[in-house]
């Protein structure tokens, strides 16, 4: 029997706005621990991280916000992902702000190196979040994971230590794009990471984009770890995101990347990443979360009558 370890990371510093915080809630609220026990799943709740107190990181820095409260969510995220990397149970984390995959993506790409497997990620979002702590203008550092996880140098004030396992660039899925900046198209290009935009779906169909992303990691005996951001999806269907970007997936093309995911057998993790229900309308974007991640366990959306809002 699959064991799921549910996991909270109320994490908001990485964002521009607030709201964040209340993402763990939001799903316990929507049921997504009843939802994987109704597929047969003994899922286990583990509460909500506690972050470290990072005193040796400045706290204000006049560039990048709220680096010292960050810092802190990535050092316990990141061994909390790498212990429960190593046991029987796949973690689930209930973000909080996309900023949570610096630790979670972090810890799993460790223990990947220690078991002697490839880490793969496929990153689901609006957004590349590969800028820098040199190039990001915003400096709200949920933008910032991707280019930490592959081993980017100027980083090393989060973990209070150099990242020495990074994920290969080559093993990175960037997919729905619709909004990257310069730096980030130039990193990009560079590293040789696969990054799909919504022209690449609306001409292709999704399904022809992911297939080959998955053989590659079926292949090399991957792990893999999807991050899934609320802003992947179109905000129409999915308003409860401060980052809203205009021409998302759609509903038939999120869940088909989730039962794809399923069929594969290969996810190892997975984010839940930027609900901000401060923004929702009545549990509405909070509850297609917790669809779409059944389905990536194993529901079958024709299996079920729509619900209403
Ligand atoms: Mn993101």
């Amino acid at each position: 029997m699959t064991q799921i370890a549910l996991v909270g990371a109320p994490v908001e510093a990485g964002a521009g706005r607030r709201g964040c915080l209340m993402g763990p809630a939001a799903y316990r609220t929507a049921g997504l621990q009843e939802e994987l026990e109704a597929l047969g799943l003994a899922v286990e709740d583990h509460g909500d991280v506690v972050p470290d107190q990072a005193l040796d990181v400045p706290d204000a820095d006049p560039k990048l916000k709220n680096l010292r409260a960050v810092a802190g969510w990535t050092r316990a995220l990141y061994r909390k992902a790498r212990a429960l990397a190593a046991g029987p149970q796949m973690p689930i984390y209930m973000g909080g702000d996309h900023a949570l995959a610096l630790g979670t993506l972090a810890g799993h790409a460790a223990h990947a190196a220690g078991a002697g497997r490839p880490q793969f990620v496929l990153w689901l979002d609006a957004h590349s979040d590969i800028n820098t702590f040199e190039s990001t203008v915003s400096g709200n550092l949920h933008g910032t994971p991707v280019a930490f996880a592959c081993g980017l140098p100027g980083f090393d004030v989060l973990l209070g230590e150099k990242l020495d396992t990074p994920v290969s660039p080559g093993n990175l899925c960037l997919l729905g794009l619709r909004s990257v900046d310069p730096p980030e198209r130039a990193l990009i290009r560079e590293l040789g990471i696969t990054a799909h935009d919504m022209r690449a779906i609306d001409e292709n169909g999704i399904a022809r984009l992911l297939e080959p992303f998955l053989e590659r990691c079926a292949r090399a005996n991957g792990f893999l770890h999807v991050s899934l951001d609320v802003d992947f999806i179109d905000p129409d269907i999915a308003p409860a995101v401060g980052t809203t970007v205009p021409g998302g997936v759609t509903f038939r093309e999120a869940h088909l990347v989730m039962e794809m995911l399923h069929d594969s057998g290969l996810v190892t993790s997975l984010d839940l990443v930027e609900l901000n229900p401060f923004l929702d309308d009545r549990g509405r974007t909070a509850r297609l979360m917790v669809d779409l991640t059944a389905s990536l366990f194993g529901r079958r959306v024709m299996d079920r009558p729509t619900r209403s809002y």
